[in-house]
């Protein structure tokens, strides 16, 4: 088969970026990683292996930004654009050029906690199950369809710490997961429906 292209975006750390690289899908090629952040890790993890790397630098508006990031990307023809810890909300435009071709992984079990600091919000709403979900991304914000979705539980002496890298662990081996699933050709979103082998899938949990 055909290696499927993808870009990964990122703006930190890198971890889902480099449990990605690591998983050396034979059916993935990633073709650049483009960060926001001059300084995110994940640049170095992309050099390390041969990756080619794009910085986007600052610009005077957001509609700018999207305009060059979304040139960026295309430079690559990826069929696939993978938001890796990727820490900026991208307008309608650009999310629908990419529609169906652009996935996020995000570190709560949605609908629950969609947005930022997901664990501590997680801690305080003393819920006792926690953990990460890949979707497809749409103009509202964590709110595409799901594709699958990773639990772990809230433990007792949890921290924000210690819960995150509980939830850390198991986005590690679900993004690759996703990630080879697209790249087989067998996952499709059809009007905002997410299908596995032509087959809806509401969230597929834990059953691979
Ligand atoms: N864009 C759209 N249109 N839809 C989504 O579902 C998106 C998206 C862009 C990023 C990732 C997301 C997450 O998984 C993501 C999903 C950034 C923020 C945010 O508030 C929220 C969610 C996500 C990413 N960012 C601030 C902003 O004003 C900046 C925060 C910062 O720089 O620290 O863009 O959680
Ligand atoms: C991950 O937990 C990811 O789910 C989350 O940020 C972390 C990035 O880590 N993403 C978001 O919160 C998106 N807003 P990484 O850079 O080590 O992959």
């Amino acid at each position: 088969m055909k290696k499927l292209p993808i870009v990964v975006l990122i703006s930190g750390r890198g971890s889902n970026l480099k449990a990605i690289i690591d998983a050396q899908d034979p059916l993935v090629e990633i073709k650049a990683v483009i960060s926001n952040k001059s300084k995110a890790g994940g640049l170095l993890y992309a050099k390390q292996a041969n990756i080619a790397t794009e910085v986007l630098g600052k610009f005077t508006s957001k509609l700018e930004f999207d305009q060059a990031l979304q040139t960026c990307i295309d430079k690559y023809q990826p069929k696939l654009v993978v938001l890796a810890g990727f820490m900026r909300i991208l307008s309608p435009e650009f999310v629908n050029h990419y529609q169906g071709h652009i996935i996020n992984i995000h570190p709560s079990l949605l609908p629950e906690f969609k947005g930022l600091h997901t664990h501590k919000r997680a801690l305080a709403a003393k819920v006792k199950q926690h953990g990460a979900s890949v979707h497809f991304v749409t103009a509202e914000l964590d709110a595409g369809p799901i594709i699958i979705q990773a639990q772990v539980p809230v433990l007792a002496n949890d921290d924000e710490n210690i819960l995150a890298a509980r939830v850390l662990n198991e986005e590690h081996r679900i993004y690759p997961q996703a990630i080879h699933w697209f790249a087989e050709g067998r996952l499709k979103l059809y009007k905002q429906q997410v299908l596995l082998d032509n087959q809806p899938i509401e969230v597929s949990n834990e059953n691979f």
